[in-house]
Formats: structure tokens, C-alpha cells, sequence
């Protein structure tokens, strides 16, 4: 099916509602979904009220990939696609055999690439005991907040992870200058307020040896305000496993299967100087 015929397919659409407590907006992500094992493509974001957006903001490059353990940490973090999906960078089936740094480049030069469509069954998985990591997304143009300050209205990022129980890992968010300080107040991501998908969105787990397809879990979407970085504008954005005992992150907020090591994508909206097109139920 090419993408157009998809998107035209109503059948193939699934309307992804809202539904989290304690948010004052409830987004409906609308999702060309084929199944976990195939290509699922965020086609727009829907926060009502006229505020429908298509557009989206891909990065260029990753750079400064870090792991602690840099003999394994290729291994420990992998780029995971659907086994029927050709959107997005194949998974690297092994760790890199050389740790050079061109065997480096060639790493980010694949993470770039889940950071460069919106199909939401290309994306990032850490293994469960990743001790760490942290690379920098190089953004093609400036990510802007619709309305500046801290609010709940609007999300710029968006955080789909996957879960046993919907999205139960935490990321670490850091806006940076041209020069690589941070910008603003580095923002812990609760993966406790995501908005469930329904129709449920499953995203593929592979196997560790083979990256053969084994099952599928749900995801879950975490709509997140620029101004929660402290910034109005940036091109540049560190994402890393977060620190207990740093950013508010405290033992007790891993209970109940929460943990350190997500298995993500993120996705970046334009909301800002945008032409809104309404949509209403129906349409
Ligand atoms: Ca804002
Ligand atoms: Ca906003
Ligand atoms: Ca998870």
C-alpha cells in the first residue's frame, strides 16, 4: 500500500484518543496503523479546538552518543524497526565489532535515522540493565513553543514509549545552545501521565539474538510543553537515561514496574506559525 492510498484509507486509520487523568488536554494522535509488526505512521496530533498538526520536526544528526560501558553499549542500546516496516533504519543486528571512531559515526548516522519519519514502530530500545545513555539531537530547524511559558495545552515533544503497561520508563530532556550548555531546567519525562492509545498502538519486541519478531507491546504518548525545558526555542536537544537522586528521580518513583531504560521515540511538532486546519468528526 503506498502512503497515500493508506492515509485515504479510513479503515486503515485509527483515531487514537486521549484519556489520561489529570491532564487538561486530551491529544488524539492519528496513527496509520498496520499492526506490530508493520509500519505505523503518525499522520497528525489533535489537541481540539482547531488545534490539528501535521507538520513535524526531524532531526539531522546525533551526535555525542555516550554509553558507560562503551564495549557494550552499542549492544545495550539498538535501533528495533518492525519486521515489516522498511520506514526507518534497519536494526544493527550485533554490536559494532570495532569501537573506532568511525564505527562511532556510523552508529549515530543509524540512531538519526528512527529521529527522521514519525512511524512509530522505528525507535529506540534499551535493554533492561543499560547502566547508561545519552546522545544529542541536532534538529533540522528550531523547535518553537506555540505559547510561551510552562503550560499543558499544547505539546511540542512528544515521548511514545513502550511498555508492559502502557509507557512505564522515565527519560531525561535537556535543551542546548549552539555551544552545547543547557538551556533552561532539564525536564524528567513521568511516564506515569501518557496518553493512552485507543485503539490500542502495539510496537514490535525482538529478539536479542537474532532480532527476530517475538511479540508486541503497547505504547503510550506523553505530550510535553517546551516550556517544561525552560526554553521558548531550541535546535539542539539531549536525551539520556535519567539519574536517581538527580531531577526530582527518587527510588520510590520506580516502584510498580517503572524503570530507566525506555524503549522510545520522540516526535517534534511544529505548532508554531503554522496554518491550523480544523477538523471535526466526520471529516
Ligand atoms: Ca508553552
Ligand atoms: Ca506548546
Ligand atoms: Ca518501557
Amino acid at each position: 500500500m503506498n502512503a497515500r492510498n493508506a492515509i485515504l484509507s479510513a479503515a486503515a486509520l485509527a483515531c487514537v484518543c486521549g484519556t489520561a487523568a489529570g491532564q487538561t488536554n486530551q491529544p488524539v494522535f492519528e496513527v496509520d496503523y498496520e499492526g506490530p509488526r508493520g509500519t505505523n505512521t503518525l499522520e497528525a496530533i489533535n489537541f481540539g479546538a482547531g488545534l490539528r498538526f501535521t507538520k513535524f520536526i526531524y532531526a539531522n544528526a546525533v551526535t555525542d552518543f555516550q554509553g558507560t560501558d562503551q564495549q557494550r553499549s552499542y549492544g545495550q542500546t539498538r535501533i528495533v524497526r518492525g519486521p515489516d516496516s522498511d520506514v526507518g533504519p534497519e536494526p544493527m543486528k550485533a554490536p559494532l565489532a570495532t569501537h573506532s571512531d568511525e564505527a562511532h559515526a556510523e552508529f549515530e548516522q543509524q540512531l538519526v535515522g528512527v529521529f527522521q519519519n514519525t512511524n512509530l514502530n522505528s525507535f529506540i530500545d534499551n535493554m533492561t540493565h543499560n547502566p547508561h545513555f545519552s546522545f544529542v539531537l541536532e534538529l533540522e530547524k528550531p523547535l518553537k513553543d506555540d505559547d510561551q511559558g510552562d503550560d499543558d495545552l499544547v505539546g511540542e515533544i512528544i515521548f511514545f514509549e513502550r511498555g508492559a503497561r502502557v509507557a512505564n520508563s522515565y527519560i531525561l530532556l535537556e535543551a542546548l545552545d549552539a555551544d552545547g550548555n543547557v538551556m533552561g531546567t532539564p525536564y524528567l519525562v513521568d511516564p506515569d501521565i501518557p496518553i493512552e492509545m485507543s485503539p490500542p498502538v502495539q510496537a514490535c519486541v525482538l529478539s536479542t539474538g537474532d532480532f527476530s519478531y517475538r511479540f508486541s507491546q503497547d505504547l503510550g504518548g506523553v505530550s510535553i510543553d517546551l516550556g517544561k525545558l525552560g526554553v521558548s526555542s531550541t535546535s539542539r536537544i539531549r536525551v539520556s537515561r535519567p539519574t536517581v537522586g538527580e531531577n526530582g528521580l527518587t527510588n520510590a518513583m520506580l516502584s510498580g514496574g517503572r524503570d530507566l531504560n525506555p524503549d522510545f521515540k520522540l516526535v517534534f511538532v511544529q505548532t508554531y506559525n503554522v496554518k491550523l486546519t480544523h477538523w471535526a468528526v466526520g471529516d
